[in-house]
């Protein structure tokens, strides 16, 4: 369990209503929920229909689940906890909506402190639990890949090829997509986040290929550009810049960068090829239960990355009406550089044709 990583500052508790971060936090999923946490002990509040599982699955824990008739109950056992638990301040994430804030301002007697992007930050630093649930997704997702590049042939389409990559995760053992596959094919290539067509792949074509699978809540996120027969020169040169880009990339991973300051140095290298106007996007995101997370690599974040941080490096030049290439790796901050949980190599993978 997460809440492990929380540390009681300004505030007494937590309150957390969100079924994102509630799930984070305890690994237990329901729709309804109120999670409080206190330092040695937390409260999850939710109703009848999940009472045999919360039951069980909190057994043995710190966390005490409490199962109400019906969800408008709520409050009033939370505000039951914390009288009987004399809290005074409660960190609450100010992401919430302003009606569920106005209800929970209405119900809950205590005084309210936003957390800012605090459990942002709490959940950019992976425990060593959540690596090893990372590598795990980012290895099947790297095979699945490298299976799809045995079906893969020219006159398939954009949406044929990301029916099976998508089938190769799930048959891998992945319990879901991290985000929709993106193929983008020959011009198509240039749109960065294209959704795939019915565009038949063509002999000569570059094919970006963005997928990843989920796991146990954790997500992977990798990109390949392949070619599908002979390319030419020009193809081959901007493949092997964005590659180059990509490694400078994560040879600047470690413990103490400012991300927009990797990002900088790759914006740079792009710069001196004349190509910087290529590059629209940043150099990559954190990666967790959310396929994309805090710390972003973009110019203006001024987070020092420190270890077990887990984060993509992924350069792409995107050529109008021409072509694309983009090359992404899920990485985690080591103590002295990175560790690279994609499984798949970057030489230039070729479909013969
Ligand atoms: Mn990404």
């Amino acid at each position: 369990m997460n809440i492990s990583k929380l540390v009681f500052e300004n505030v007494d508790s937590y309150i957390v209503t969100s079924e994102q971060t509630r799930n984070y936090f305890t690994g237990f999923h329901s729709t309804f929920g109120i999670l409080i946490i206190i330092r040695d002990k937390s409260f999850y509040i939710t109703d009848n229909r999940y009472a045999e599982v919360c039951n069980s699955f909190f057994e043995g824990t710190s966390v005490e689940p409490v199962i109400i008739a019906k969800a408008g109950d709520g409050y009033v056992k939370a505000q039951e906890i914390i009288d009987s638990n004399n809290l005074k301040k409660m960190g609450f994430e100010d992401t919430m909506s302003v009606r569920d804030f106005t209800e929970l301002k209405e119900l809950v007697k205590v005084e309210l402190v936003p957390v800012g992007k605090y459990f942002e930050a709490v959940r950019s630093v992976k425990t060593s639990e959540e690596l090893e649930k990372i590598a795990k997704i980012m290895a099947i997702s790297s095979e699945a890949f490298l299976k799809t590049l045995q079906i893969a042939r020219v006159g398939m389409t954009e949406k044929e090829l990301c029916a099976e990559i998508n089938y190769q995760i799930y048959k891998m053992g992945a319990d879901s997509l991290a985000f929709e596959t993106i193929i983008a094919s020959g011009a198509n290539g240039s749109k960065c986040h294209a959704v795939p067509s019915d565009r038949v792949i063509e002999k000569g074509d570059l094919v970006t290929m963005d997928f990843g699978g989920r796991l146990d809540g954790y997500c992977a996120d990798i990109t390949r550009t392949i070619a599908f027969g002979k390319i030419s020169q020009e193809q081959e040169k901007l493949y092997n810049t964005v590659l180059e880009a990509q490694e400078l990339g994560l040879a600047n991973i470690k413990p103490g960068m400012i991300c927009g300051e990797v990002d900088g140095i790759v914006r740079e290298f792009f710069k001196s090829k004349g190509l910087d106007q290529y590059f629209v996007h940043s150099l990559g995101h954190g990666v967790g239960v959310e396929v994309h997370e805090e710390p972003r690599l973009s110019p203006n974040c001024d987070i020092k990355l420190v270890e077990n941080m887990v984060v993509t490096i992924e350069p792409g030049l995107y050529m109008p009406g021409a072509m694309g290439v983009r090359i992404e790796d899920t990485v985690a901050v080591t103590k002295d550089g990175y560790r690279n949980f994609s499984t798949c190599s970057k030489e230039l993978h070729i479909i013969k044709a």
